[in-house]
C-alpha cells in the first residue's frame, strides 16, 4: 500500500493548557508552535479531536461522593453499561472540556484553517474515553467517527500529537495500532500530566510497535 499519512492532534484544549485551563498539563501550549510546523506539512488528512463531555460525565470528582471524590487522587471503578461483569478502575479529575464551555474549545494560536475534521469523544456520561477511537471496554460503548474517516481516505500511517501523553494520546496511539494503522508519536509535540509516567507509557509502545519520533524525523511526510 502506498505510504499515506494522517495528522491526529489529541485534545490541545484550554482546560489542558495553562494558565487557566482547569486541567492544565504542564508546558501544554508550548507544544502548539510545533503542532502548526506540522500543519503545513502534506497529510493526506489532518484531524483535530476534542474531549466533550457533559457536566454529568463519570470522569468528574464532583459527581461522586466524599470521601472517594478528589480530583487528580480518587480512583473508582466503572462497569461496562453493556457488561457488568467487565470492570474499569479508572481516575477521577476536575470538571474539564464540559460542551460549550470555553474550557473545551482548542487553543486559538491552533491553526485550525488546515483541519479537515474535527472529532469529539466522551459525551457519554457513562464511560471514561481517552482514547479518540473509543471507550476501552471490549465491546465499545462509544465510538467516534475517526476509523471511518481514517480508513475513507485509505490512511496507512498515523501521526499522534497534543494532551495528554500518558492519557489521551497514549491511548489513542495504542487504539491506532489495534485499527490496522503503523503509528507514529512526535515527542516534541506532546506533553505528559505526569512524566514520571513516561518511560511505562514508551515501553508500552514499543511492544506494539508504535514509533516515538522527532521533529526532524519527518522526511517521508515532507
Ligand atoms: C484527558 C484526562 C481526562 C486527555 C482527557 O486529553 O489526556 N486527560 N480527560
Ligand atoms: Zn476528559
Amino acid at each position: 500500500m502506498a505510504f499515506k499519512p494522517a495528522l491526529v492532534i489529541v485534545d490541545v484544549q484550554e482546560d489542558f493548557c495553562p494558565p487557566n485551563g482547569s486541567l492544565a498539563v504542564q508546558g501544554g501550549r508550548d507544544i502548539v508552535p510545533s503542532i502548526n510546523e506540522l500543519l503545513a506539512f502534506p497529510f493526506a488528512v489532518k484531524i483535530a479531536t476534542k474531549d466533550f463531555h457533559p457536566q454529568d460525565h463519570i470522569s468528574f470528582a464532583s459527581n461522586h461522593q466524599p470521601p472517594n471524590n478528589k480530583p487528580f487522587e480518587s480512583t473508582i471503578t466503572i462497569q461496562n453499561p453493556l457488561n457488568p461483569e467487565e470492570t474499569e478502575e479508572t481516575r477521577l479529575w476536575p470538571d474539564h472540556c464540559v460542551q460549550g464551555t470555553k474550557g473545551s474549545e482548542l487553543v486559538p494560536e491552533l491553526d485550525v484553517s488546515k483541519v479537515q475534521h474535527i472529532v469529539e469523544k466522551g459525551q457519554d456520561k457513562r464511560v471514561e474515553m481517552y482514547s479518540a477511537f473509543a471507550d476501552p471496554f471490549t465491546t465499545n460503548v462509544s465510538r467516534s467517527n475517526l476509523a471511518q474517516i481514517l480508513k475513507d481516505v485509505g490512511i496507512t500511517d498515523v501521526y499522534v500529537v497534543g494532551l495528554a501523553a500518558d492519557y489521551c494520546v497514549k491511548f489513542t496511539a495504542l487504539d491506532s495500532v489495534k485499527e490496522g494503522f503503523k503509528t507514529w508519536v512526535v515527542g516534541e509535540a506532546t506533553k505528559a500530566v505526569d512524566t514520571s509516567a513516561l518511560p511505562e507509557v514508551h515501553k508500552e509502545y514499543e511492544k506494539v510497535g508504535v514509533s516515538v519520533i522527532g521533529m526532524g524525523d519527518l522526511t517521508k511526510v515532507k
